[in-house]
């Protein structure tokens, strides 16, 4: 790509199962059969120190207070962002499959404090667009292997919703919002066409901040 010209943060949200991983893998294809520079990435990154506490929590072999689990996962953004702002600054867009949204969506359905929880956040670079995939959670327990991690239950699933829903509206110029219940196909097609639009747009715009 030529000088000055950054690639794209491109964020997946939403509930456990909604389709994240899958659409974000077609977006990557997609962009690479189109010779755009792209890498994906994922939050949590579980192969670092940190990432491997947070691993132990989630696979339930491990307890920690929500208030420590909630700043680990902040802490294993902070560790990826200085490789983030490279990759972007060199031209490469990133395709992630969550980011501090869920670190948010997660921890005040757990009844932290919505500021609280967007407090270490605040500083890492802010994403171009969040495609934020919305299905009513007892839509999403007959996909495969749900239940098998500490957060994948439907209630608790709703009051995560229910803050995504809040973060969607407060964050509404860069957040797109759908229905997770679509087909794959045709959430690709949107997602699509979404992001050949937004790269050329965003390339000459300085990062931000959240
Ligand atoms: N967390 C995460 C926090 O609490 N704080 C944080 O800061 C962060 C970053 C692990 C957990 O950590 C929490 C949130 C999570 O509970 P994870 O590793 O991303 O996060 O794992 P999960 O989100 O639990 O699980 P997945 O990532 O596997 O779900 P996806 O990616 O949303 O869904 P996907 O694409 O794997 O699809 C699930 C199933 O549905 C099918 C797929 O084939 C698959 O079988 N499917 C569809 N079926 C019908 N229609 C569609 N449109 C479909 N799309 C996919
Ligand atoms: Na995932």
């Amino acid at each position: 790509m030529s000088a000055g010209k950054r690639g794209a943060l491109i964020i997946f949200e939403g509930c456990d199962r909604s389709g994240k991983t899958t659409q974000s893998r077609l977006l990557v294809e997609l962009l690479k059969s189109k010779g755009i520079p792209t890498l994906p990435m994922n939050f949590p990154e579980r192969s670092s120190s940190i990432g491997q506490v947070i691993n132990s929590y989630l696979t339930n072999s491990k307890d920690l207070p929500d208030e420590v689990i909630h700043l680990m996962f902040s802490a294993n953004r902070w560790e990826h962002m200085n490789q983030v702002k490279q990759k972007l600054l060199e031209g490469t867009t990133l395709v992630v499959d969550r980011y501090s949204f869920s670190g948010v969506a997660y921890s005040a359905a757990k009844g932290l404090d919505f500021d609280w929880c967007y407090a270490p956040e605040r500083g890492l670079i802010k994403p171009d667009a969040v495609f934020y995939l919305r299905a009513p959670s007892n839509d999403l327990t007959n996909r495969g292997q749900y239940g098998e991690e500490r957060y994948e239950k439907v209630e608790f699933q709703g009051r995560v919703a229910e803050v995504f829903d809040r973060i969607c509206s407060k964050e509404a110029s860069y957040f797109h919002k759908f229905d997770a219940t679509q087909s794959v196909e045709d959430l690709h097609a949107q997602i699509g066409s979404i992001t050949e639009e937004l790269l050329p747009k965003v390339a000459t715009q300085p990062l931000d901040t959240l």
